[in-house]
């Protein structure tokens, strides 16, 4: 049995071979296989007796496609602590590790002893791979691979015990690494010469080694010395190395990770937003918490708690969410009197004090807003940003004295969320009303924005505004009096948009290299990068240096959102990368020769061209540079956007155009039944007999995304795509998220 791991010499007559097993049920008590598959890893598991040497593993599954690694815990006390991951048949003495992780001449790395390794990375000496960097949450250990490793197409490695081997492509150890919190050092063994039979090191060393994380020596607590280490190192910067087109799903993990927007957490559909990305929520919020406040709308916060029985009060909104519904149950160990619920919507918890508020004609409108989170428990895979267990929203809830006023105030609302789409995101969105059967159930009419997104073919909800007629004042009991003297309900509406919408931005505008950033949410718009070679004398890298102070202090009056990169521990190049990968929308170099000249060299993230800028000009030329890709941007989105859009009058052409990943406007009788119909047998034909995995976040079934406001012409007697009724109004459909 050969196998390119060298390893397959190994006669598997009388051992047990691995078997496979299906993931399902251990993905929930591994969370080494829980965060493969959120990052849409495909993964094979495989079961098999206990291996605590790379030797005994490959007796078990040296047979498979794939190589096997060698790992090693390595320590300095000074600078820290080390987990290698290499080709199983690498040369691993410490001495070849010290040069390839660049710690110089003075080191002193020793393999760490058990207890370190179960302290650090809490796995069993034996089960040490690079999967174990999960654990190591205090980010203690600076995590480095073999470049060769990367080059292979798939590794097998224990999932953090050593009687299962997980094979997964070797592209996606980085992800997962990054995905953990490690900033991977990548290491070429081939740039070291291969010290013979490693030099005097005894061989007994080499031997506690060549398992999966073993050692020796060495106690005590590991110090946390990973800046030490990533300086040394130099800091490889990595690449997203998936396309969006090949693989859309990973794609966007990568980008996420990489421009330092999100970083993931040990709940599952939790998320940490990073700066970078929060940065981006507070340029919406900005902006439109200054649009509503025009609209007379008023900010509160209210708890969020809410009793059971305030949550259950209207039991018919409610009851179709119930099973997402968290519940606080215990103070430390002893039980609630009552569970308490986790706001997933806040209805409940203002309507009561709506009721006490709104007494008079006078006391109306009472429009209020929130900015918050909320928590929903969702069992489709979460997304970050676009389906996620907490998210943060502003949910605006308005009561008004005629219906008129409480309609106006829904569309002003919901032209505010095309902005916020169109003119901040760079996203065209679609307006229109969601059918019967989308509606909000509470309310009355819910209106919608909806987005494509061409890189999944998938339609997504952008942001509703209803408006819930006297629902929810009847159910609540929230009466007046009118200016005649009479009892009246007011009319109600409320809107949320959500986190979300950054999500939709990434994937609209987002390209190989990473983010593209529309200027009006980057949080950085402008990076400046002198371009200092050490060659070049004190003198000139003074005035180097002021230079770029200098257009930084000129862009920063002109409003700009500027930030000078003259960190020395990077070269531009690497910078270049990185402020790529973070999308922000121009770059400016500054080098000698732009300094003799007195221009500076722009470049733009979103369409790579370049120019040199007189520094007379800078200001005026980068802003209306930062318009222009902002214009652009939304166009280029809307371009793509309307080569999917299309009409279709007969059922045959419809799900060949969801197949092309369109959105479909169709003449339509706008009945319940005949939409169940559309969704039954658009899925029906996509799937062909296939079965659909109905936990994914995406379906096949075409839903109605909604009735959009703006219509094509109708002609008397059009007959309807599905039922050949006579249509009543134009429908778009899509597959969605
Ligand atoms: C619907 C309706 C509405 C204010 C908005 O769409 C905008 C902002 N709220 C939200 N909805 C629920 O009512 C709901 C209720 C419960 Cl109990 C739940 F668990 C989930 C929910 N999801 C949505």
């Amino acid at each position: 049995m050969a196998d390119a791991s060298g390893v397959a010499s190994l006669s598997l007559q009388d051992k047990e071979p691995a078997v496979e097993m299906a993931a399902g049920a251990e993905v929930g008590e591994n969370a080494s296989l829980a965060k493969l598959q959120e990052l849409n890893v495909a993964f094979k598991l495989y079961q098999h007796p206990e291996a605590t040497t790379i030797d005994e593993q490959a007796q078990h599954v040296g047979h498979l496609p794939g190589v096997l690694t060698k790992n090693l815990l390595l320590r300095d006390k000074k600078i820290g602590t080390f987990l290698v991951t290499a080709l199983h048949d690498r040369t691993t003495d410490t001495k070849t590790l010290a040069k390839l992780l660049k710690l110089g001449g003075k080191a002193n790395l020793r393999f760490a002893d058990e207890e370190t390794l179960e302290s650090l990375l809490k796995v069993k000496r034996g089960a040490v791979s690079a999967l174990a960097v999960l654990n190591d949450t205090e980010n203690a250990v600076t995590f480095a691979i073999d470049k060769a490793l990367l080059e292979q197409p798939t590794i097998n490695l224990h999932p953090l015990r050593n009687d299962r081997t997980v094979s997964i492509p070797a592209t996606a150890i980085l992800a997962y690494v990054k995905a953990a919190g490690h900033e991977p050092v990548v290491l070429d063994f081939d740039s070291v010469p291969a010290a013979a039979p490693a030099a005097a090191a005894p061989a007994k060393k080499e031997k506690k080694s060549s398992g999966n994380g073993g050692g020796e020596e060495d106690g005590g607590a590991a110090a946390a010395a990973k800046k030490a280490a990533a300086a040394a190192s130099g800091g490889t910067l990595l690449g997203i190395d998936v396309s969006k087109k090949d693989n859309f799903a990973l794609w966007y993990t990568r980008v996420i990770t990489y421009s330092e927007m999100i970083d993931y957490y040990d709940i599952s559909g939790c998320y940490i937003l990073r700066p970078w990305a929060y940065s981006m929520w507070e340029s919406i919020q900005r902006w439109f918490d200054a649009e509503i406040k025009e609209l007379g709308v008023e900010n509160a916060y209210f708890p969020l708690f809410v009793s059971k029985a305030a949550l259950e009060k209207e039991k018919d909104h409610v009851e179709g969410f119930a099973p997402e519904v968290a519940w606080v149950t215990k103070s430390g160990d002893t039980d609630l009197p009552e569970p308490i619920a986790v706001r997933p919507t806040s209805e409940t918890i203002m309507y009561p004090l709506y009721k006490k508020w709104i007494r008079s004609h006078r006391d109306l409108p009472l429009c209020l807003n929130q900015w918050s989170n909320v928590v929903r428990w969702e069992f489709k895979d979460p997304t970050p940003f676009l389906r996620s267990r907490e998210f943060l929203w502003q949910e605006g809830h308005t009561a008004h004295a005629s219906y008129d006023e409480s309609q106006k105030m829904v569309r002003d609302i919901l032209d505010l969320y095309k902005q916020v789409y169109e003119d901040l995101l760079a996203v065209p969105v679609i307006q229109g009303r969601k059918t019967e059967m989308e509606r909000f159930p509470g309310g009355h009419i819910t209106t919608t924005v909806e987005a494509y997104i061409y890189g999944s073919g998938r339609s997504i909800q952008g942001a509703t505004s209803h408006n819930l007629g006297q629902n929810f004042g009847k159910m609540f009991d929230i009466q007046y009096e009118d200016k005649a003297g009479g009892h009246a309900i007011p009319w109600q509406t409320s809107w949320g948009i959500t986190t979300r919408s950054i999500g939709v931005m990434v994937m609209a505008h987002g390209d190989d290299k990473g983010l593209v950033l529309p200027p009006r949410v980057a949080p950085k718009q402008v990076v400046v990068i002198p371009i200092v070679k050490a060659s070049l004398s004190a003198e000139k890298k003074e005035a180097l240096q002021a230079y770029a102070l200098r257009l930084v202090a000129c862009l920063k009056g002109g409003k700009v959102r500027v930030h000078l990169d003259d960190r020395d521990n990077y070269t531009p190049g690497w910078k270049y990368n990185h402020w790529e990968q973070k999308g922000v929308p121009l770059r400016m170099e500054v080098g000698p020769l732009d300094l003799e000249k007195g221009t500076v060299r722009v470049v733009r993230r979103d369409d790579g061209s370049m120019e040199d800028m007189a520094e007379g000009v800078v200001v005026e030329t980068v802003l209306q540079r930062l318009e222009q890709i902002q214009k652009d941007m939304f166009e280029r989105c809307k371009a793509q956007r309307d080569e999917k859009l299309v009409q279709v009058t007969e059922w045959k052409d419809f799900v060949p155009a969801l197949e092309r990943k369109c959105i479909v406007l169709t003449p339509f009788v706008n009945e319940t039944e005949w939409e169940e119909e559309v969704k039954r047998k658009s899925r029906e034909e996509a799937l062909a007999g296939e079965a659909e995995d109905d936990r994914t976040a995406t379906s096949v079934a075409a839903k109605t995304l909604c009735i959009p406001f703006d219509q094509p012409e109708l002609p008397a007697g059009t007959k309807c795509f599905v039922s050949g009724k006579e249509a009543t109004c134009w429908v778009l459909w899509g597959r969605s998220y």
